[in-house]
């Protein structure tokens, strides 16, 4: 099977870092295809960046669509896209954020999301509840590193990541942490072994739920809302994401 996973910000060394997470786990029978979206924000840190990065992303489903793909990784924390990207495509969608909370809740009855910047966790809060997973998501927490600054080792983020997840397990009653951003992927496993309990890298999760949901045979539903978009004229600089 062939799964995407697509960076919908522009930081092509961001997307080596998810590609390298995502084949770490991947079956060896599964092909993926790493994508950088063409345009757009260099990280996504807000609203603005969100909605502006979508067109990047549906760009990148469109031509894997072409490429015959199987199923797709939305590669940022906030899911952008997630529905739209549904539309389009035939096969299974899954956002990094949900595949780790999901992932998370099988393992522990309540989790705690470590994210970047302050300003981005009410937008993982919104996902809490448009997932149901108010229950089980006990805080969501940001140790207010910028996402490309994630891997600068100035900004001491691996310290600062490790310090929130222990803050977390100690005020949170959580038993598993989810970390809240792609850009932390190579951080789960020996934050994992450090602190004794799941820590939940999103794209690993969503590639193993893809590989899942296509080896049960399951495609997304086109009966209903998630149905391919209906046909129209689409005019201007986004003319050439007119349905076909
Ligand atoms: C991400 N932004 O995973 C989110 C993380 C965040 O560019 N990739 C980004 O902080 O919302």
């Amino acid at each position: 099977m062939r799964i995407k996973v697509i960076n919908p910000n522009t930081t092509a060394a961001m997307t080596d870092a998810i590609a390298a997470a995502a084949r770490a786990v991947a079956a060896p029978a599964t092909e993926i295809v790493a994508a950088t979206s063409a345009s757009g924000p260099a990280s996504i840190e807000g609203h603005y960046d969100e909605a502006v990065a979508v067109i990047g992303l549906l760009e990148q489903v469109r031509a894997g669509e072409a490429e015959g793909c199987d199923a797709y990784v939305i590669a940022c924390f906030g899911d952008p896209g997630l529905l739209a990207a549904r539309e389009l495509a035939a096969g299974p969608v899954i956002g990094i954020a949900e595949a780790a909370m999901r992932a998370a809740s099988f393992v522990a009855t309540g989790f705690s999301v470590v994210t970047t910047l302050a300003r981005t966790r009410v937008i993982a809060e919104h996902l809490v509840v448009a997932y149901g997973m108010e229950r089980a998501c006990r805080r969501v927490r940001a140790i207010d590193v910028a996402v490309l600054a994630l891997d600068d080792p100035s900004s001491n983020a691996r310290a600062r990541v490790f310090e929130e997840c222990r803050r977390a397990l100690a005020e949170d009653a959580s038993g598993a942490i989810v970390l809240g951003c792609a850009g932390m992927a190579e951080l789960a496993a020996s934050l994992t072994r450090e602190l004794q309990v799941p820590v939940i890298d999103g794209v690993a999760a969503a590639v193993k739920i893809a590989e899942a949901l296509v080896g049960l045979g399951l495609k997304t539903s086109k009966h209903g809302d998630l149905a391919s978009p209906l046909r129209k004229r689409y005019v201007g600089g986004l003319a050439h994401l007119a349905p076909e």
